[in-house]
C-alpha cells in the first residue's frame, strides 16, 4: 500500500520547500517509504472533494488504505509510529522526542508565522513599524532558548528524530533572516539536517 500526499500544483515559495508537504515528504524519505503525490490548484483546495479530506481546504493530506489524515505534524507522527527511523525505541527518549515535535508546531512555529504574516500582510499598516520589533523579539526569545537547549549537540535529544525534522522545517522559514544568523549553532543545525540524504531527496522531488 503506497500513501498519497497532496501538495500545491504551483507552490508560492518558488521551490524553497517551505510549504507543509515538505515535512511529510521528508519523513517518508527518512523511513524509506515510497509515496505518490497529488498536486492541487488553489481552486481545487477549496472544493468539497478536498475539504472532505482536509476540513480547512489546505495541503497536505495523507491517504493510505483506510487511513485519511490532515495536519502535517500529525501525519509525521503517524509515519514515525508506523515505521522505524524517526522515533527512539526507549520510552523516555521517545517521550522527549514527542515533546520536541509539539514544541516545534505549538511553541516555535506560531511566533515564526506571526512574523511572516506581519512582514507580508501588514507592511502598509500604520502599526507596522511598532509591531515588527515586537514580533521579532518574540521570535528572538524562542530562538535564544532553543539555541541554549541545543548547545553543541547535533540534534535536540540524542539521535535525529521527528522532533528535529519538524523543528528544522520551522527554522527553515527564517532562512536568510538575521534572527537565525544570531545563533551559529542553529544555522549549523539546519544545515546538518538539510545535508541528510532523505532531506535532499524530498527537496529534489518537490522541485
Ligand atoms: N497546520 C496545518 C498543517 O501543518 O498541515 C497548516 C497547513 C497549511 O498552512 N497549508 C498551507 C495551505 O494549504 C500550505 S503550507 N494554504 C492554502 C490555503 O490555506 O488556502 C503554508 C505555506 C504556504 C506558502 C509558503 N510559501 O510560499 O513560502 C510557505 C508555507
Amino acid at each position: 500500500l503506497i500513501p498519497t500526499i497532496t501538495a500545491f500544483a504551483a507552490s508560492p515559495d518558488r521551490g524553497r520547500a517551505l510549504a507543509r508537504d515538505m515535512p511529510v515528504r521528508w519523513a517518508l524519505e527518512e523511513v524509506g517509504a515510497p509515496h505518490d503525490i497529488r498536486r492541487l490548484s488553489f481552486a481545487q483546495l477549496k472544493e468539497d472533494a478536498h475539504r472532505h479530506l482536509q476540513p480547512f481546504g489546505q495541503i497536505p493530506t495523507y491517504e493510505c488504505g483506510a487511513v485519511s489524515m490532515f495536519e502535517s505534524g500529525a501525519i509525521v507522527l503517524h509515519i514515525a509510529l508506523d515505521q522505524p527511523g524517526l522515533l527512539p525505541q526507549a520510552p523516555a527518549a521517545r517521550a522527549r522526542a514527542l515533546s520536541w515535535m509539539f514544541a516545534a508546531v505549538s511553541t516555535v512555529e506560531p511566533v515564526v508565522l506571526q512574523r511572516e504574516n506581519t512582514l507580508f500582510m501588514e507592511r502598509d499598516k500604520a502599526w507596522f513599524s511598532e509591531r515588527l520589533p515586537m514580533v521579532d523579539e518574540q521570535v528572538r526569545t524562542r530562538l535564544r532558548d532553543l539555541s541554549a537547549s541545543l548547545g553543541a549537540a547535533d540534534w535536540l535529544h540524542g539521535e535525529f528524530s521527528a522532533g528535529d525534522l519538524l523543528m528544522v522545517q520551522v527554522l527553515r522559514r527564517l532562512a536568510g533572516s538575521e534572527l537565525l544568523a544570531e545563533h551559529p549553532n542553529l544555522l549549523a543545525y539546519v544545515a546538518r539536517a538539510e545535508a541528510r540524504p532523505a532531506f535532499q531527496r524530498a527537496f529534489a522531488a518537490q522541485l
